[in-house]
């Protein structure tokens, strides 16, 4: 599998618990490379247009407060394999469903407030790091 980049988030609640530092240790434990990383506090409307193909979902608007309540850390992640393999180690959406050792399941207190964000394709990896970082970052 060749070297893949992926775009990732330590979201709001992750950073206000002071848990920033581990999960970059887990991160780098975990073999990725940081090509990319910043800490950002999102408007609303930035998170809205982060979150746009959520938009007529009816978590959304709780899901974008949430996003925009404080800084996170936004991070360009290279691997082999690196899409799946960020979200193998964030484990799923809910922190409860999640195995032990997971990112979610360790620092994740709900489905909302999870910890971590990772992109779920290609296409969204391109997206998401576009999003945050321009070409000459990474
Ligand atoms: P993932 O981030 O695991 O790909 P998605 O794409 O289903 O999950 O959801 C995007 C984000 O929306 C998740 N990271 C999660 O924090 C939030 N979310 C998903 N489902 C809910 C829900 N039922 N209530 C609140 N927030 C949710």
């Amino acid at each position: 599998m060749s070297t893949e980049k992926t775009f990732a988030i330590i979201k709001p609640d992750a950073v206000k618990a002071g848990k920033a530092g581990q999960i970059l240790a887990r991160i780098e434990a975990a073999g990725f490379t940081v090509r990319g990383m910043r800490l950002t506090h999102l408007s609303k409307r930035e998170a809205e247009g982060f979150y746009a193909v959520h938009r007529e979902r009816p978590f959304f608007g709780e899901l974008t407060t949430f996003m925009s309540s404080g800084p996170c850390v936004v991070m360009c992640l290279e691997a082999p394999d690196a899409i799946r393999k960020w979200r193998d180690t964030m484990g799923p959406t809910d922190p409860a469903k999640a195995a032990p050792g997971t990112l979610r399941r360790d620092f994740g207190t709900s489905i909302g407030n999870n910890a971590t964000h990772g992109s779920d394709a290609p296409e969204t990896a391109a997206f998401e790091l576009s999003y945050f970082f321009r070409g000459m970052e990474l």
